[in-house]
């Protein structure tokens, strides 16, 4: 431990246990060589990730080859990649050189390799063969499908599936949320604005707040983390009463449908109980709806979508567009946990849990902590709370953007 640093943090009001974790840190390798001077945290839930950051031309990289391994169902490699684009999201300087990533964590041989082809040439080419191959496009295009996931599109790309049309002739039977997906393709794979999600919030809190007066509406995912725009929006509701918000979403529902805000849902009941054992897995059990809406455009707004451009120039006039929404309802003695796991985003998600597991002998889930050793749960009220449990420095919501 560097000793002057020990001394400065300790009288600076920093913890001893989050000290430590700092000893979990990548030592550059002290060669004399000026280019080598940071370190970084290994874990992403240690460190603070904006949105803004100095390296987009690699991380856009790294997380084009994570996209197609997910694509491809390999998760190893997946999280590979993104744990690289990860640590370049959070590395300080524009990068020029690859000796300045000395002492920076979770870069193997092959993110490296694709790291130093843009340095030498301006772009790998293995990102850009990617990029063009007909099994990427085909395969994006499908899972943009709402309702069709990697294994789903594999099959069809099997069968020689490469895109809607092709999909019509196929005449394969698809499931209810397909059907919607593909009759709303255009709108949902148009980005979702924040003013947009405003308005949803106002729409969401009318509705809650008719079928359950004082239950709390908290717009979490992307958006709580600061980003402008996402592919979805996604709410958390509670109810300061324990037990008031237990079949809520049939309630809230119907009240949106009477109002013609729904164009497509599909309602989960709550299936978590502690007895059902330490929370290990990623899935969480809340009650909760996956749903398309019907979102009306301001009068005399611009279109917002490019199914809209088509419909003004047939002469129809469609004054709204789909939306994925996803509202989740938890009950009050969990939401600290639930709030924590549907901010995401999901590469700090999993680097949490991953730190809890490895760090900690913890097990961290959307619903609770348990702490594997003392045997028992660890409550907890507020985001604070629970990285405080985790020995972690709080990060807030706007830096969690691993
Ligand atoms: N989540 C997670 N693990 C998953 C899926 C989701 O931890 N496998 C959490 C993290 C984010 C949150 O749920 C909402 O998920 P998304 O809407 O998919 O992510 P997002 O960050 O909101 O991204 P976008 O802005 O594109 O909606
Ligand atoms: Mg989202």
């Amino acid at each position: 431990v560097d000793i002057r640093w020990l001394t400065e943090s300790l009288s600076a009001g920093c913890p001893l246990d989050i000290l430590q974790q700092h000893r979990l840190m990548e030592r550059p390798a002290s060669s004399g060589d000026e280019t080598a001077t940071f370190s970084m945290p290994i874990y992403a839930c240690q460190r603070r990730t904006t949105l803004d950051h100095r390296n987009a031309v690699f991380t856009e990289a790294l997380s084009l080859l994570a996209e197609n391994a997910e694509l491809s169902q390999d998760e190893g490699r997946a999280v590979a990649f993104r744990r690289a684009a990860a640590t370049l999201k959070a590395f300080p300087e524009p990068l020029t050189d690859a000796r300045q990533l000395r002492g920076c964590p979770c870069l193997g041989q092959h993110s490296l390799s694709v790291i130093q082809d843009i340095l030498e040439n301006g772009s790998s080419r293995e990102v850009e063969a990617t990029r063009r191959s007909e099994r990427f496009k085909a395969m994006k295009l499908l899972t943009a499908i709402f309702g069709v996931g990697a294994k789903t599109a594999a099959q069809w790309f099997q069968e020689g599936i490469r895109n809607l049309p092709q999909l019509h002739q196929s005449g394969r039977v698809l499931t209810r949320a397909q059907q919607a997906g593909v009759a709303h393709y255009d709108d949902l794979t148009q980005s979702v604005t924040r003013a947009e999600a405003d308005t949803i919030g106002q729409i969401v809190e009318e509705a809650v707040g008719a079928k359950l007066p004082s239950a709390r509406v908290t717009l979490v995912g992307g958006f709580r983390r600061g980003k402008l725009s996402g592919h979805d929006v996604d709410f958390l509701i509670t109810h300061p009463e324990e037990g008031r918000e237990e079949g809520l979403i049939p309630k809230v529902v119907a009240h949106l449908e009477a109002r013609d805000f729904l164009l497509y849902h599909k309602n989960n009941r709550n299936s978590y109980t502690e007895a059902s054992g330490t929370p290990a897995s990623t899935m969480d059990h809340f009650e909760r709806c996956f749903s398309i809406f019907k979102l009306p455009m301001p009068e005399g707004g611009e279109p917002h979508s490019r199914q809209d451009d088509v419909a003004l120039r047939r002469g129809e006039c469609r004054r709204w567009r789909a939306v994925r929404v996803d509202l989740v309802v938890c009950p009050f003695s969990q939401f600290a946990f639930a709030l924590l796991g549907w901010t995401g985003s999901k590469l700090f998600e999993r680097e949490l849990r991953r730190w809890a597991t490895q760090q900690k002998n913890m097990s961290l889930s959307s619903h609770a902590l348990y702490d594997n050793k003392q045997r028992k749960y660890l409550k907890a009220a507020t985001e604070e709370e629970i990285f405080a449990h985790l020995s972690l420095e709080y990060i807030p919501p706007s830096e969690r953007n691993a």
